[in-house]
């Protein structure tokens, strides 16, 4: 059984479980064109294997996704007024590329202060085309990567799939426009599309910006998009 918890502030269940869902984030016409903005991409890319990161760097669309007022409004019910906007990534599965993301945490690609990822349906997500799921109360620790998972396509710092019990994950279907944030210890993974029909997902990482960080030298898009910036940590540009 999951430990999901529910029916409390929005803190307090980003706290509790490590992520927090918030329905129609985007509205389906915000969506519609953040596709199109992809497609016009993908087509100067041939070799993506399914990960795209980095479209604010490059995309007026993309830059300006990543201020959205409300997507930022929900950021700071979690993590407070000071926002530092890192990177984003688009991850699809098609009826080409159909992986199933493994069980991870996304800190070990980060390390350095906590972040805060919002992953938004840019599909309907379900069981059948590779929607999300995540084990509540799991961004209370690190999890130990033995070294012993099998590669595959997409992410690495892997867990074995016997390493975390499913009946224990939150299934997190969504409609077009929904959001999942989640803590970036949270342990997540997603299902493989077998439906045959596309599956994306834009996947954007904030942080809170009055805590000191590394400078990641290849976030180029990083800014400051809410907010102020504490010494020592990056500033807007
Ligand atoms: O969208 C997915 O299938 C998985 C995304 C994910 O695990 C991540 O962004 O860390």
């Amino acid at each position: 059984m999951s430990k999901y918890a529910h029916d409390m502030t929005p803190k307090e269940e980003y706290q509790q479980n490590g992520f927090l869902i918030v329905r129609n984030l985007l509205t389906p016409e915000e969506c519609t064109e953040m596709k199109r903005e992809i497609q016009r991409i993908l087509q100067e890319k041939k070799d993506y294997g399914g990960v795209l990161v980095g479209l604010a760097a490059t995309s007026a669309v993309f830059q300006a996704a990543a201020h959205h007022p409300k997507l930022l409004d929900a950021i700071e019910s979690v993590i407070g007024s000071d926002i530092l906007f890192l990177s984003d990534k688009v991850v699809f599965k098609s009826s080409d590329v159909r992986f199933a993301s493994p069980w991870h945490q996304d800190w070990h690609y980060w390390k350095g202060a906590h972040k805060l990822s919002v992953w938004i349906a840019l599909d309907p997500t379900s069981t059948e085309n590779g929607c999300l799921k995540l084990l509540p109360g799991s961004h209370k620790s690190i999890a130990v990567h033995d070294g012993s998972a099998p590669e595959g396509e997409g992410f690495g710092h892997r867990l074995n799939p016997d390493a975390v019990d499913e009946n224990e994950a939150f299934i997190a279907e969504c409609n077009v426009g929904d959001a999942v944030l989640f803590h970036d210890l949270t342990l997540h993974a997603s299902f493989p599309n077998i439906s045959g029909e596309d599956r994306i997902a834009l996947i954007s990482t904030y942080s809170n910006a009055a805590e000191p960080d590394f400078a990641y030298d290849w976030a180029v898009a990083a800014m400051l998009v809410r907010g102020k910036a504490t010494d020592g940590v990056l500033t807007a540009s």
